[in-house]
Parts: structure tokens; sequence; C-alpha cells
């Protein structure tokens, strides 16, 4: 009897957790709400199955306890049963699998219009690129990383003269505008993520990977690797700031180019 009440309790204390739990979601600060819906229907379906297993079990506890000289019924096989079964949890599945094909493919098919931004992940580290003038990122290579410049970008590439360098600091993007993130890492693998975007994506060494999305509102959002990455990996922290139109220019104007990252490192050098 004890087993059965403490089994319906265990059902009925997770959908209350579940509904009246103070670690929700952070409220969304992108396009994907998408993302919302295909957490929701797995929510459903998986809970609408864990409490129906586990009021089935605590059924059976009760009612087939043992008493004195009751005998199991021997039965090793129910074709019907089995197929029940098996179709139902085929329905589960796909009910669960399909919207997330869907929203996976409008993940990362980018609209026309998106400018293009770079995430570079490093142990322990967020670093940025935007386009420069030209509205282009230039190439570049892991093997190129030093010192001086810290994103390895090709110094005979001319598109990358121009480009914005913020090497550890604040990314700004402006609002209601669709962003392409280009993200790469230059030591192990990262993830980066920002929960109130929806959107996390790995970041892998030797690979560009990339997903966009359109900030809908202004704010400052933290930045988390999402993936283990050494011993600095829980304080791998950075800060997306989504600002208006006119705070995004003033910011960007503030910002040094990889040809001013260049000649101040020259400077150094000549001292
Ligand atoms: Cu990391």
């Amino acid at each position: 009897m004890a087993v059965a009440v403490i089994l319906v309790l265990l059902a009925v204390g997770s959908v209350l957790f579940h509904l009246f739990s103070p670690w929700w979601w952070t409220p969304i600060a992108s396009n994907w709400s998408y993302i919302d819906n295909t957490l929701i229907i797995t929510f459903w379906i998986t809970g609408v199955v864990f409490v129906a297993v586990v009021v089935f079990m605590a059924y059976c506890v009760l009612r087939f306890r043992h008493r004195p000289g009751n005998r199991a019924a021997y039965e090793p096989e129910n074709r019907r049963l089995e197929w029940w079964l098996a179709i139902v949890t085929a329905v589960g599945v796909v009910a669960m699998l399909t919207p997330g094909l869907f929203v996976w493919h409008q993940f990362v098919t980018v609209p026309k219009e998106a400018t293009e931004v770079e995430v570079v992940g490093q142990q322990w580290l967020w670093s940025f690129r935007l386009p420069g003038a030209n509205g282009k990122l230039g190439t570049s290579e892991t093997r190129d990383v030093d010192p001086d410049n810290p994103l390895g970008l090709n110094k005979n590439d001319p598109n990358n003269l121009d480009d914005v360098i913020v090497e550890g600091g604040e990314l700004h993007l402006p609002v209601g505008k669709p962003v392409k993130m280009l993200l790469r890492s230059i030591d192990v693998l990262h993830d980066f993520y920002v929960p109130e975007f929806r959107a996390k994506m790995d970041m892998v060494p030797g690979m560009v990977t990339y997903f966009w999305f359109t900030p809908t509102r202004t704010g400052t959002f933290e930045i988390l690797c999402a993936e283990l990455c050494g011993v600095g990996h829980p304080q791998m922290r950075g800060t997306v700031v989504v600002d208006s139109e006119q705070d995004y220019q003033a910011w960007l104007e503030q910002q040094q180019t990889f040809a001013q990252l260049l000649e101040s490192g020259k400077a150094v050098a000549a001292k």
C-alpha cells in the first residue's frame, strides 16, 4: 500500500513541480518561439506517458500484491498488446521528432538580408568580428593566430582590413535585424549559447558552423559555453547587448578595425 501511495505522490508531485517551478524559461528575446513550441510538445507527450506509466505501476502494485494462495498467470506472449505498444510508441516518437526537423530546417535556412557576425571561441574567452564598411568578412586561418592577430585573420586579404574586432568584450547587435552567426573555435569544442535567444550551436575546431536569428527586444543577455571545454568552462561567459539602431551605430564607431589592431601591434613592437 505504502509503495502505491509513494508512486502516486511521485506522479502528482512531478506535475505540480513542473507547473509551479520557479526555474522556468527566461523570457524569449528572439524569433525562435518555434523552439519553445517543440519543447512544449515534448513535455506534453513525455509528461502524459510518465504519469500513465507511474500510475499503472501503482495500480499493479496494489491490485496484484502478494496474498497467500494466489498464483501469477504465466503469459509470455501477447501479440495484440505488443502491436499496440509498438504502434503507440512509434506515434509518440514521430510526434516528438517531426516538429524538430521543421524547426531545424528554419534554423539553418538563413534569410538573404541577414548580416554576418562571427563568434570565435577559445579557452576561455568569447571574441567577435563584424564586417566593416565593405560588408564582407575576410578569410581566416587558425594557424595565423598570434598575439597581434588573435582571430587568425589573413593579413593579405583586403576584406579583412576593415573588419571590426571585439576581443573578449561585449557583442552588440541591432534589434529587429536578422543576423547569421558564424561560429569558429581556435582550440577545442565550445558551444555558443544565449538562453534568451533559444539558440545554441557547437563550435568545432576546423569548421565554421552557423545559425541565424532576429533579436526581438533590446537588453543585455549572457552568453554561456554549453560544451565542456576545460577547467575554465564554467567561467566562459560573455555578454551580448541588443541595441536600438542608433545606440548600435554609436557603439560600432568606437570599435577597432583589424587594420587599427595591426597598427597598434606594430607600435608596441617598435617600442
Ligand atoms: Cu567553451
